[in-house]
């Protein structure tokens, strides 16, 4: 890149959009500046790539949500000009770093799922594959979280209050959607994913929705303003916001909107570009278009398909669906009953008559073929896509997908032998596993460039970046001393940072001598936040009883946002904050342990979080966590897995050892024993430290006003509510396990050489888990298609 051509640029940019010099811009208007300009001397690299894949079998992945958080930054490391930036800005005064901070998250996504999405795109772009992004615009992301008396309160997120520099709007490409009392434009927004190296430039591209007009003139003229403006809102709505949540299935008509107006304008702009290349014959689709469903939110893309095949290109439905069954692929996130999308099918009888029809047409042939397999009506009950008044997404996925995959080995296999135990009879060959994936790029050369520096310095290269396999060759550090230092030191300077970050935004002070135990992610009861919070509060009484209890000290950090309408969820947050409180107002206790729970954790949050962390906490009820992905970045920056044997939890410890993590609880086999006489009270009956963590919630001690306020958690715990039988997530089967393995982790912790050991080999055994080598497995084993040269 030209450092004086990138300079010009900035300076026009700046008089140009805000009439002054670079010297005189604030640090937002410089950020944009500064992205406008690395715009400039891209695009001609991204054409270049557009243009190869013209001749190219593509892969199109669509998803609801994108979790890409900052996009400065990480397009610097991965065009491998980061350090000239930063020089160049220096030479205008300015500090890369707080440019870098000034930028908003690209929150277009909830947890897992979306961030998935953000790796694969890095991924694809960085393994040169031919892959393209499709999602939404949202006008405003996942909302910012901010604490208020001790609870959750949730605020819009105005990511593009700076402007969005990192997008193109493609109008040319604008597509008509039409609902049954409606027609709205899809404008796409195009993004550029610039692949580790910058030969490879890839395309996501977010549609937003926009009215055919802008306002109705005649009633702008009758004086009904608001009346003019409302068709306008209505269509904005659409793109308007992300729905919250994670992991649940969320009813609402709007979102259904959302997800056709996704997959009609990706499915009309797929169908288009395949005319312009190859004409009009679709019976060859599939050799040039392979489709990914991420999760079921698009799955409507599969009628919507056959509806422009059969409506606008004349083709019999016979045929359509059978290149449909050819070309879509659906990726499966959760076993949780709550998550799986059903739609009530009078919704989408009034929102789209035509697709409700083609849906059924699909049931109707999925019957025939189980007809033909000689399949009772009984059976062929279970496989239903329309039963009992709805439409069951993934079961339309499974049937017309050719290739259905969930997210970590022990994930797939419980698709297979229980929750989708008799699809699997069906189509055994459709099965597979693709376990999930991390991009090292932003998780370790951007996030953490001091340990970066020291593996490329001790591997010789940085090759390691694009094939993390080589971390292997770490591991003939493990007795180095040099090396086990180093590593310590980087991660006290991680430490360090943190807490002066924590300092800025939270106004708390912490001590980076502690040890810094991390549990972040989306604030789910499966998720067992819960039971770390028991914990906390069981040692907050031991600390009591004999503050001499030796235990290193400890900083508890949590991040987590709680879906606003999951009422337990904000209770377990309100918990959290209000044991910190107390540990805080506790003399005895305060100076051996702290707990702080961040606000508005985000990716870029994690950024700094991950590469402080000690010990990384993955704590699910056994069977419940697809796979995590949290969970893999902390192992890549060194924290040991302190977890249940769930997910990929299961693989990261067979890749770094069961003796550099710690491994506690029930397993899968053990719960469906337990299940069906499972009772918690007996564990408090006969446990006292259990029943007095449990009563601090209901006596005052957490809540000196005695407003009652955990009840609910307490009685969730131990006589159930309503329909819900008591403790579902086995939070008090698992307690004492727990403690055992964390007092494990103390003692472990004491010998900080032994430490920084485990530490090197979960790094050095890290490179399974990198998103390029799940990307190539999803390329060469559903979507058959290869790099470009
Ligand atoms: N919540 C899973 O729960 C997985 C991601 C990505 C999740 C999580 O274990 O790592 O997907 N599932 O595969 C859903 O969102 C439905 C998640 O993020």
């Amino acid at each position: 890149m030209e450092k004086q051509s990138i300079k010009e640029y900035m300076e026009m940019y700046c008089k140009m959009t805000y009439g002054k010099t670079v010297k005189h811009a604030t640090t937002a208007e410089v950020w944009s500046a500064l992205s406008t300009a690395i715009m400039s001397q891209i695009v001609d690299r991204w054409y270049v790539t557009n243009k190869a894949y013209k001749s190219q079998k593509m892969a199109f992945y669509i998803s609801a949500e994108y979790l890409m958080g900052r996009a400065l930054g990480n397009n610097l490391i991965n065009l491998q000009e980061y350090d000239q930036v930063k020089d160049l800005l220096k030479e205008l005064n300015i500090n890369l770093n707080e440019v870098e901070e000034m930028e908003e998250d690209a929150a277009l996504g909830n947890g897992g799922l979306g961030r998935l999405a953000a790796c694969f795109m890095d991924s694809s772009a960085t393994m040169h594959l031919p892959v393209q992004g499709y999602g939404l615009r949202y006008r405003n992301g996942l909302f910012k979280q901010c604490f208020k008396n001790g609870e959750q309160v949730e605020e819009a997120d105005e990511w593009l209050k700076y402007g969005d520099p990192w997008s193109i709007r493609k109008e040319a490409d604008m597509v008509y959607i039409n609902f049954s009392d409606m027609k709205v434009k899809a404008i796409p927004y195009d993004v550029p994913i610039i692949g580790f190296g910058g030969a490879t430039i890839n395309t996501l591209r977010l549609w937003q929705a926009e009215p055919l007009c802008e306002f109705d003139f005649n009633l702008y003229n009758n004086q009904q303003y608001d009346k003019a403006l409302e068709q306008k809102n209505r269509t904005e709505d659409i793109t308007r916001v992300l729905y919250p949540n994670d992991s649940t299935e969320q009813g609402k008509l709007l979102r259904l909107r959302q997800q056709y107006f996704l997959v009609s304008a990706s499915v009309q702009d797929m169908v288009r570009d395949f005319k312009r290349r190859h004409g009009n014959v679709f019976d060859d689709f599939a050799k040039w278009h392979a489709v990914q469903l991420n999760d079921t939110h698009p799955v409507l893309a599969i009628p919507e398909f056959i509806r422009i095949l059969v409506d606008e290109e004349g083709e019999s439905f016979e045929k359509a669906l059978g290149t449909a069954r050819k070309v879509f692929a659906y990726t499966n996130h959760t076993i949780l009953q709550e998550a799986l999308e059903k739609w009530d099918a009078y919704l989408m009888q009034k929102l789209f008559p035509r697709i409700y029809q083609i849906i059924e047409q699909i049931d109707a042939a999925l019957v025939q073929e189980l007809r033909e397999k000689g399949y009772s009506d009984d059976r062929i009950n279970m496989y239903h896509i329309i039963k009992e008044g709805k439409v069951h997404m993934a079961h339309m996925a499974i049937y017309v997908g050719f290739a259905i995959n969930g997210v970590a080995k022990l994930h797939t296999e419980i698709l297979k032998n229980t929750e989708l135990h008799h699809w699997y009879e069906l189509y055994p060959y459709k099965f597979q596993n693709k376990t999930n994936g991390i991009t090292p790029r932003r998780w370790l050369v951007l996030a953490n460039q001091e340990l970066s520096s020291l593996i490329t310095e001790k591997l010789g290269s940085n090759e390691w970046m694009m094939d993390l396999s080589l971390l292997k060759q770490l591991t003939k550090f493990v007795e180095d001393d040099e090396v086990l230092e180093r590593l310590q030191s980087i991660k006290y300077t991680k430490k360090c940072q943190l807490a002066e970050c924590i300092k800025a935004r939270e106004g708390i002070e912490i001590d980076p001598n502690s040890l810094f135990d991390v549990q972040v992610k989306r604030l789910h009861e499966y998720k067992r936040q819960l039971l770390n919070a028991m914990y906390i509060l069981d040692l907050y009484f031991r600390l009591k009883e004999n503050p001499n209890l030796d235990i290193p000290k400890v900083t508890f950090i949590f991040g987590a946002k709680a879906f606003p309408g999951y009422y337990r969820a904000k209770s377990v947050i309100k918990l959290i904050l209000a044991i910190g409180d107390l540990i805080n107002r506790t003399p005895e206790v305060k100076d051996k342990i702290q707990v702080v729970f961040v606000t508005n954790y985000s990716v870029s949050y994690a950024e700094r979080i991950i590469p402080a962390a000690d010990l990384s906490k993955q704590i699910s009820t056994a069977g419940k966590e697809a796979s995590g992905t949290g969970n893999m970045k902390l192992m890549l920056n060194g924290a040991p897995t302190f977890g249940t044997y769930d997910g990929a939890n299961v693989e990261i410890v067979a890749e770094s050892g069961e003796e550099n993590n710690f491994i506690f609880g029930l397993r899968v086999e053990d719960i469906n024993n337990l299940r069906n006489n499972y009772n918690p009270k007996e564990y408090y009956d006969k446990s006292p430290d259990l029943k007095r963590v449990l009563d601090a919630f209901i006596d005052g001690t957490l809540d000196p006003a005695n407003t009652g306020c955990f009840r609910d958690l307490y009685e969730a715990l131990l006589v159930g509510k309503n329909w819900e039988r008591p403790d579902q997530y086995y939070l008090l089967a698992d307690f004492k396990a727990f403690k055992a393995m964390q007092d494990k982790v103390f003692e472990c912790y004491k010998d900080r050489r032994k430490w920084a050991q485990m530490s090197l080999m979960n790094i050095a055994n890290s490179g399974a888990f990198s998103s390029d080598r799940t990307i190539m497995q999803y390329a060469s084993e559903i979507w058959g298609i290869s790099p470009i040269s």
